[in-house]
């Protein structure tokens, strides 16, 4: 289904993790089709989200954020960046100007260096720096170009609030190539229904939880059944459970009287119901399943 002059291709986000890469393709979808939170390794997964345009089709595509490996899952997830570098037409790689230029980035721009695709620096949080100081940006960026000369456009944006987001998607149009369209132009990503829900639980217990603790979260949604209720009306009814490292976990993801299971289930329903434009009755348990981030057999089993 190939048309004259329709432009396709895959983009590649990577960075250090926290850099705001899935906030930005939420922005720029106008939806939120990924998970964000202020915590480390947030993303679990490649993850394509596709804009449509009249003319094109960019499917962004999501990734886990660089970190250094703590465990076999930190391994995994640092292996799908580069399976991720070796598949897409084109690198987009995501700093945070606010914290500056790092090791952790330095690292990431010695991965992207000499691979063959048009690459792009954007520099997010833009929003972050001052009026007072956003004279200095100019200058800076001159440097970043004299230093980093493997990139192709270097591009300050905010993804919190869309600035420059345009122009960033005006280049992607001009560097992808004339392609098919990969995708249904009604879809914005084919990550899996069930593992879309499961994201939605993790994003609110990494929302609610203190920095520790999302690490050791798995989701798995069990069983999607749809039912009726008393008055004869649908409703979908969703079996899940949060899978945890250690038993010391469980009471803080419970809390006090089961008040936080309660405040990320009726938190993770309400966004549930919107993504499936149905009612929705979510039950959830919590699991202990000791030192899954380390079992090779449970991670293939998820997936990883
Ligand atoms: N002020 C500001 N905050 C931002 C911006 N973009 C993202 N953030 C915040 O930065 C944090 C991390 O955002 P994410 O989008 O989850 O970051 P990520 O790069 O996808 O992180 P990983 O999935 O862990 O690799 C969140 O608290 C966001 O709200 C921005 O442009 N400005
Ligand atoms: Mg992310």
């Amino acid at each position: 289904m190939e048309e004259k002059n329709f432009k396709s291709g895959f983009a590649g986000l990577i960075g250090r993790t926290n850099v705001g890469k899935s906030t930005m393709v939420n922005k720029i979808l106008k939806q939120n089709v990924v998970i964000t939170s202020d915590k480390p390794q947030t993303t679990r997964n490649r993850i394509n989200c596709i804009l449509n345009t009249e003319n094109a089709q960019i499917v962004f595509v999501d990734c886990p954020g660089f970190f250094k490996p703590r465990n076999l899952l930190g391994d995994k997830l640092n292996r799908i960046i580069y399976g991720v570098l070796n598949d897409v037409d084109l690198i987009i790689v995501m700093t945070d100007i606010a914290g500056g230029i790092g090791t952790g980035d330095q690292f990431v721009f010695s991965k992207i260096k000499s691979k063959k695709q048009p690459k792009l620096l954007l520099l997010n949080k833009i929003d972050l720096i001052s009026k007072k100081e956003r004279g200095g940006i100019a200058s800076k960026l001159q440097e970043l170009k004299d230093n980093f000369v493997f990139f192709d456009y270097i591009l300050p944006i905010s993804a919190k609030t869309g600035e420059n987001l345009d122009a960033l998607v005006q280049i992607l149009l001009k560097e992808l190539p004339e392609g098919p369209m990969y995708f249904p132009d009604d879809m914005v990503t084919d990550f899996p229904i069930h593992k879309m829900i499961a994201e939605i639980v993790r994003e609110k217990l990494s929302q609610n939880l203190f920095q520790e603790i999302p690490h050791s979260i798995f989701v798995e949604v069990e069983s999607m059944k749809e039912k009726k209720d008393r008055s004869g009306l649908p409703l979908m009814n969703i079996e899940c459970s949060i899978h945890i490292e250690k038993k010391s976990q469980k009471g803080i993801i419970i809390g006090k009287s089961g008040e936080m299971l309660k405040k990320i289930g009726t938190l993770a329903r309400a966004d549930i119901e919107e993504l499936l434009e149905k009612r929705v009755f979510l039950q959830i348990w919590v699991k202990i399943v000791e030192n899954w981030t380390k079992n090779e057999s449970y991670l293939t089993r998820m997936g990883y």
